[in-house]
């Protein structure tokens, strides 16, 4: 049984650039609702309430105390925060988004809809789209940035301070989790998604089967078994031809149409209860068309339909 959410998209910015290597991406939130995102959804037929932003301290601020996990106790501060205030959102019954922000964000995101999942005894499952894993640990990292770690943390693999962040752990079996557009893993990396052993969808499968019987594939087999759908949507998924200006631009992404039509599935599908998007990088953009693109994006996997 798929839980139904009520037609409010609350809108929950969290601008942090402390889990990634390149400064930018805290100006994402602010690039997502520059680009309209309030005012496409609202065309959809939504009611939109925006709570702003959490606040995060800035990185001139802070010290490295540990190269493995930079920044940490900031994130684990105001990602707690996050993870309260998107665990609140489902209880009133609204549609949580979420704005990043590096993807360190998820570690809240996926804590809070963790917490309120198991206090309603549903089943979590997450569609990760990315073209990285996000599986790294302290032990695996080779920069010792948390925004490549939150996947692997979340399913109970890396450092405790992460693993059981939020007061439990896991947040989500590997089994109800599935990664879309893979394309850079790290050595080390790869034997810890050997290890959890989650669905993934590399860019190759992507070629070989094309995008639409992916995800047609992974939402009847979520369908079956999922009560609540948790996309997670790292816009350096989209090859930077669409989309430079993210985190962590690597070549052979999803083109134009794959991503929309990847997200048009989802909202044809009826059955996501939360999304957050992660990884929008101005610095690196051009006149923030990657943000247009990735709020179109957004309106695609909330409905928005060519005809
Ligand atoms: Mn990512």
């Amino acid at each position: 049984m798929i839980k139904h959410i009520e037609q409010t998209v609350s809108i929950i910015g969290f601008p942090v650039d402390l889990g990634a290597g390149r400064r930018g991406v805290d100006m994402g939130p602010s690039a997502l609702r520059i680009a309209g995102l309030e005012s496409k959804l609202k065309a959809l037929g939504y009611k939109v309430e925006d709570t702003g932003d959490i606040n995060i301290e800035i990185m001139e601020r802070q010290k490295i105390i540990n190269p493995k996990l930079k920044y940490l106790d900031e994130i684990l501060k105001t990602s707690k925060k996050l993870a309260a205030r998107i665990e609140k959102v489902l209880e009133q019954n609204k549609f949580p988004l979420c704005l990043g922000g590096d993807h360190s964000m998820a570690l809240g995101t996926l804590a809070g809809i963790a917490s309120y999942c198991r206090k309603n005894n549903l089943t979590l499952g997450v569609i990760w789209i990315d073209a990285h894993a996000d599986m790294n640990t302290d032990e695996t990292t080779p920069s010792g940035n948390i925004h490549g770690m939150p996947l692997a943390a979340s399913m109970g693999l890396g450092h405790p301070e992460l693993v059981d962040f939020y007061g439990f752990a896991p947040k989500l079996k590997p089994e109800n989790c599935t990664i879309i557009a893979a394309r850079s893993i790290d050595p080390e990396e790869r034997i810890n998604i050997k290890k959890l052993n989650p669905t993934v969808y590399t860019m190759s499968d992507v070629d070989k089967l094309g995008i639409h019987r992916i995800i047609s594939r992974v939402l009847k087999q979520f369908k079956e078994k999922i009560d609540h759908i948790h996309v997670s949507f790292d816009v350096d998924s989209v090859d930077p031809n669409f989309a430079p200006g993210v985190g962590t631009p690597v070549p052979g992404g999803l083109n134009y149409r794959e991503a929309h039509l990847l997200m048009e599935s989802i909202a044809e599908c009826g059955c996501m209860s939360s999304l957050g998007v992660a990884e929008v990088n101005p610095i690196l953009d051009v006149k923030n068309n990657s943000a247009k693109f990735a709020a179109d994006l957004i309106a695609s996997s909330m409905g928005q339909r060519i005809l």
